[in-house]
């Protein structure tokens, strides 16, 4: 029997180089992995830099994934993309060429030494909540509840969306 399509969200966010065409090439490769499809893309969003303030802003977005692969087949795959956009792994919340993380699966919770799902910096961050809610503002993550609540409690400081935002994944 084959597995059952999960829907899952990736978090892409980049702030060196070209940082738009970094997210381009990015959904690209989303778009091409394997027992996977590429469902939707949330408009590109500017965004202040959380973590050291000596950083250029982000292009941050939030794709929608459905997937056959499992979450950590998933994650090697999503390394795969950020290796082939040559991502250095250096400082900690410092600047990326691209970052992918895997926001939720379905509504898997994970907690394993090399994948921790819903993303632990997620509530916290604007540049991911934001988005995700502009996919589908009635997701709920498991052990967090319905997103638009903590939205409420969030601002947007710091966030806007980029023009041209829509159609980038093609
Ligand atoms: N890992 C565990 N769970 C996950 C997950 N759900 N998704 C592990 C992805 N990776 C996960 O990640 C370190 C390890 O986390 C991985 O090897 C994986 O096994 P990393 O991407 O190599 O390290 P990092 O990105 O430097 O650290 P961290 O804590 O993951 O940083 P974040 O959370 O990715 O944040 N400001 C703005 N405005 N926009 C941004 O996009 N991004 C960051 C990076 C900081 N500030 C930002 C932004
Ligand atoms: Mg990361």
């Amino acid at each position: 029997m084959s597995p059952i399509p999960v829907t899952t969200y990736i978090g892409l966010g980049a702030n060196l180089g070209d940082p738009v065409a970094s997210l381009v090439s990015a959904g690209q490769g989303l778009r091409a992995l394997p027992q996977s499809r590429l469902l939707a893309c949330s408009p590109l969003y500017g965004s202040a830099p959380v973590g050291p303030a000596s950083q250029p802003d982000y292009v941050n977005a939030v794709a929608a994934l459905q997937t056959t692969l499992p979450p950590h087949a998933l994650l090697e795959q999503l390394q795969a993309i950020e290796n082939e956009h040559g991502r250095v792994r250096e400082v900690r919340w410092g600047p990326r060429t691209l970052d992918l993380d895997l926001l939720l699966y379905g509504q898997d919770e994970i907690a394993t030494s090399s994948l921790i799902v819903p993303h632990p910096e997620l509530k916290n961050r604007n540049f991911v909540v934001i988005p995700l809610l502009a996919l589908d503002a009635g997701l709920q993550a498991p052990g967090l509840g319905a997103l638009a609540a903590l939205a409420a409690a969030r601002d947007r400081q710091g966030l806007h969306i980029l023009d041209p935002g829509q159609g980038w994944a093609g």
